[in-house]
């Protein structure tokens, strides 16, 4: 059985995600997830809370409680809120674990054994107010490069260039807006990525993956090597984090940076850990595993960071690490054609989405406008135009239709009769084309054409409805509506079948409406079977209305509470 490990990028644990941030990782890597289980692939999925760093500080301060006591509530909210959204994580970890911390530890000392960390005396701000280092986000200033004014300490937001604090112009304090702020040396170990060895193992490697990944991938790791890598500073005077654990180094952890992806093979340790009785082996899918096929999901901001700098951690460990097969990066989605912003009221987060309509109405509408090629809008008058039109209208409209008839005309069974004909034949022909290249398009994980394949087989189904119409075909050949409902039975398992990866909750309740188990494997068998898979005396019950519409009175409302055109 093929092995795929699939990682989405880790959200950071300061508060609750909006849908740009499900849509740029964790969503698309569940789709593909579900998919890949579906056909017949042992499935290793996993992703975590992003803990550390001054974004996890600043939040903790603000909320007025301490770091640790935050992240591990704001771990659970999270969690709660991607198993609402249906997010079939094997493991939803936390990078604050113990076994991040070791594992940290355990690939610095590797890089420093390899001669690629050094240590150096580095000039760090220090705010006399606050009493303490202000390391990245933590201080705010204007951006050397664009001069936006609002820019932090690690990167500018604007122009999303890596800065260094004291590269700002004008700065000041995050926690205070002191400017009492001054210059002081401090100890700090970097990571040697301004190293011809280096820089060459990573060209090769990115070259070598040219023709296979993204252009949007490619393109921004092409960039950084083009520029030249630099040597990254992989500590911080904070508190909170993994420790460094030299002499001297007391106050000092990793930086973030450093440690957050690490947490994606620590995360699958902790799955092994939270189950000792099953003896589950985490390093089979990270050591020596040149078997297993690696996928990573990433909003295009992070791109950087799986391209080059923990590539760099791997083969600079020397060990036999698993490297990333294949990067699936996403542009932004906005809200209106501009940013998401809590502060302006603007945009919808994941806890409202789920609190106004099923997640299967935002997984729909999310992945078929996924930002894969460019940024892509959302609109609420998107929104409910594409739930009315393609889950109310034609796959739910096609369900209800098919079930409703058949229990007034023939009872709570699937009818007996009648035979199929060109009709379902033709049906079959244009049914194996579309499952082909619906099937190519999830497996090159290229959403937007997936959705449309996806759709045109719903429409398909209700085109056959309408023009076989077993209605009238009842008063006159009750035989043939018999057929053709049998067909239409077999086409709500099919759809479900098809729909799962992306509506996992409807799928399952049209294939409970069949009294069919979820999770069915994906089709390998011909069309022509598929279309006979539901035999005559099946029993069915009928679900409630699949899938509700959105009028334009609701609309306007959630546009007041959520704001819409700026
Ligand atoms: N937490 C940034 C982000 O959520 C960061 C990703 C870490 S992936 C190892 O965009
Ligand atoms: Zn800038």
């Amino acid at each position: 059985m093929a092995r795929t490990l699939i990682t989405s990028a880790l959200p950071y644990i300061n508060g609750i995600k909006h849908l740009g941030n499900l849509v740029g990782s964790m969503l698309p890597a569940d789709v593909y997830a579900r998919f890949m289980r579906a056909r017949g692939n042992e499935v290793m999925f996993i992703c975590a809370t992003d803990e550390h760093g001054t974004p996890a500080e600043l939040a903790a301060i603000a909320a007025g409680q301490d770091v640790a006591t935050y992240c591990a509530e704001q771990h659970e909210i999270q969690k709660d809120i991607y198993k609402r959204f249906g997010l079939s994580f094997d493991h939803f970890g936390r990078s604050s674990s113990q076994q991040n911390y070791e594992l940290t530890q355990h690939f610095a000392a590797m890089l420093n054994a390899n001669g690629l960390i050094e240590e150096r005396t580095i000039q760090q701000i220090y705010s006399i107010d606050d009493g303490r280092y202000l390391p990245d986000r933590y201080v705010e200033g204007t951006c050397p490069h664009c001069g936006y004014e609002r820019a932090r300490g690690d990167q500018c937001e604007n122009c999303t260039k890596l800065l260094d604090p004291t590269d700002l112009i004008n700065p000041r304090s995050a926690v205070s807006g002191s400017t009492n702020l001054e210059v002081r040396d401090t100890r700090h170990l970097f990571l040697k990525l301004d190293n011809p060895e280096v820089e060459a193992k990573i060209q090769s490697w990115i070259d070598s993956k040219e023709k296979d990944w993204p252009v949007l991938v490619t393109s921004i790791a092409q960039k950084w090597l083009k520029e030249g890598l630099r040597d990254r500073c992989i500590t911080r005077d904070l508190a909170w984090g993994v420790p460094v654990g030299r002499p001297g180094y007391e106050g000092k952890v990793y930086y973030v940076w450093f440690d957050a992806p690490i947490e994606y093979i620590a995360a699958t340790k902790e799955w092994a850990d939270a189950a000792p009785e099953e003896k589950r082996d985490w390093k089979r899918w990270w050591f020596e595993a040149d078997d297993v096929r690696y996928t990573e999901f990433m909003a295009k901001d992070n791109i950087p960071f799986h391209t080059v700098s923990f590539p760099a951690t791997i083969m600079g460990s020397g060990e036999a690490w698993k490297l990333v097969d294949y990067i699936k990066g996403f542009n932004w989605l906005t809200w209106y054609g501009g940013k998401f912003s809590t502060s302006q009221r603007r945009g919808i987060f994941t806890d409202q989405a789920l609190a106004e309509f099923p997640a299967d109405y935002w997984r729909y509408v999310l992945i078929a406008n996924a930002p894969e090629t460019d940024d892509s809008s959302f609109t609420l008058e998107g929104f409910a135009g594409q739930v009315n039109k393609d889950l109310a209208d034609v796959l739910g409209n096609f369900v209800n239709r098919t079930l409703k008839f058949t229990q007034s005309k023939f009872g709570d069974a699937v009818p007996a009769g009648g035979d199929y004909g060109p009709a379902e034949e033709a049906l079959a022909k244009a049914l194996d084309e579309r499952i082909k290249a619906l099937t190519e398009n999830l497996e090159a994980i290229q959403y937007r054409k997936a959705l449309a394949e996806l759709r045109a087989i719903w429409v398909l189904g209700n085109q056959y409805l309408a023009d076989e119409a077993p209605w009238t075909a009842l008063k006159t050949d009750p035989e043939r509506a018999a057929a053709i409902t049998r067909c239409a039975f077999s086409l709500i398992r099919l759809f479900a079948i098809l729909s799962a990866p992306v509506i996992p909750t409807l799928a399952g309740k049209m294939l409970a409406a069949l009294g069919l188990p979820e999770n069915q494997p994906w089709p390998t068998e011909s069309t022509g079977d598929l279309i006979r898979a539901i035999p005559a005396g099946h029993a069915f019950t009928l679900p409630d209305v699949l899938v509700a519409k959105i009028d334009d009175a609701r609309v306007a409302e959630l546009t007041e509470k959520y704001g819409g055109k700026a």
